[in-house]
């Protein structure tokens, strides 16, 4: 089953939307496998955001994402990338579709409250980055019955 890395980012969890987050998630059948509440280290961000280390946002982009907690997520189910990328809805705000976490939540692209694995790849990337093998829970939920045919 495919999993996905999902973070709140500073604002976010500054403006008390973990739990809108997870609920989104957990209405549309996926499962969450692990989580931690921790403020990035320097080193994670690097690694975490190296397709960006070298753009002119980066600073900002740093400063922000390491200037309070975030909540860690792994995610698992059926096309997760994918759902989980339209959930979130486009990366700046402003362009973002009612509905999805940014165009419910957000106002500017530094402030856009949640970040998404945008591939399998890179799912299986950043999991690895934040997460060792054996913090990610494998369990059955009791409602696959009824969310799988
Ligand atoms: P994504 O989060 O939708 O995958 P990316 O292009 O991977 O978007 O950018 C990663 C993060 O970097 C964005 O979520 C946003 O927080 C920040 N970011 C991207 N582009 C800009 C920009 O032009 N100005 C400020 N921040 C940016
Ligand atoms: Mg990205």
């Amino acid at each position: 089953m495919e999993r996905t890395f999902l973070m709140v980012k500073p604002d976010g969890v500054q403006r008390g939307l973990i739990g809108e987050v997870i609920t989104r998630f957990e209405r549309r059948g996926f499962k969450m496998v692990a989580s931690r509440f921790e403020r990035l280290p320097d080193a994670r961000v690097m690694e975490h955001y190296a397709e960006h280390v070298q753009k002119p946002f980066f600073p900002g982009l740093k400063a922000y994402i390491t200037s309070g907690p975030c909540f860690l997520m792994v995610w698992e189910g059926k096309d997760i990338v994918k759902i989980s990328r339209d959930m979130i809805g486009a990366t700046n705000p402003a362009g973002a579709a009612p509905g999805t976490i940014r165009g419910d939540y957000a106002l500017e692209i530094g402030m856009n409250v949640i970040h998404g694995s945008d591939s399998v790849e890179t799912a299986n990337r950043e999991i690895a980055i934040h997460f060792k093998p054996e913090e990610l829970v494998s369990y059955t939920r009791i409602d696959e019955q009824y969310l799988y045919e």
